[in-house]
């Protein structure tokens, strides 16, 4: 990545999974607060680890990210302590999170500002996993 002199860069993280509309605003506003969006792609070792599953392998969920207006770079997430050096060896200004994670990363303070912002209710990817549940057993019934 050719970075311009005093480029603003902004880091996130998350597992994207079932991209919908409450990732793609928290994306839009990130890039607005910056010259460049990098998102921290959490891996499907790193989810085990987090206790998520997800729908999506990692190749899967970082071609759709790659293909949002809104980022710049995808790098991995392999670990819950890989961002104080992320935020040095990418040079970020900014981490930012959604307010579920709110104070969790305030140890980051010394080397980028901290910054939560609200979610979007009513969407997420365990929501639409429950909106497909019930259609299930009618596809179940065609392929059987
Ligand atoms: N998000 C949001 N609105 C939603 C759903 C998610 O703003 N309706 C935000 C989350 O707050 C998070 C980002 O989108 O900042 C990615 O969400 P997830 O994929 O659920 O990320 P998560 O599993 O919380 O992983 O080290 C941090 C973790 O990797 C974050």
């Amino acid at each position: 990545m050719n970075a311009k002199p005093n480029e603003r860069r902004i880091l996130t993280y998350g597992t994207f999974d079932l991209f919908h509309h409450g990732h793609v605003r928290l994306l839009r506003r990130l890039s607005t607060m910056g010259d460049r969006l990098i998102v921290g792609l959490s891996t499907d070792e790193f989810n085990k680890i987090k206790g998520k599953s997800a729908i999506m392998d990692f190749a899967e969920r970082r071609e759709v990210l790659l293909s949002c207006r809104y980022v710049d770079r995808v790098i991995a997430e392999e670990s819950w302590e890989q961002k104080r050096s992320d935020i040095v060896n990418y040079n970020i200004s900014l981490i930012a999170m959604g307010d579920d994670w709110a104070g969790r990363f305030d140890d980051l303070s010394d080397v980028a500002q901290v910054i939560y912002l609200s979610r979007t209710k009513s969407i997420s990817s365990s929501s639409i996993r429950q909106r497909v549940k019930p259609s299930l057993p009618a596809i179940d019934a065609i392929s059987a």
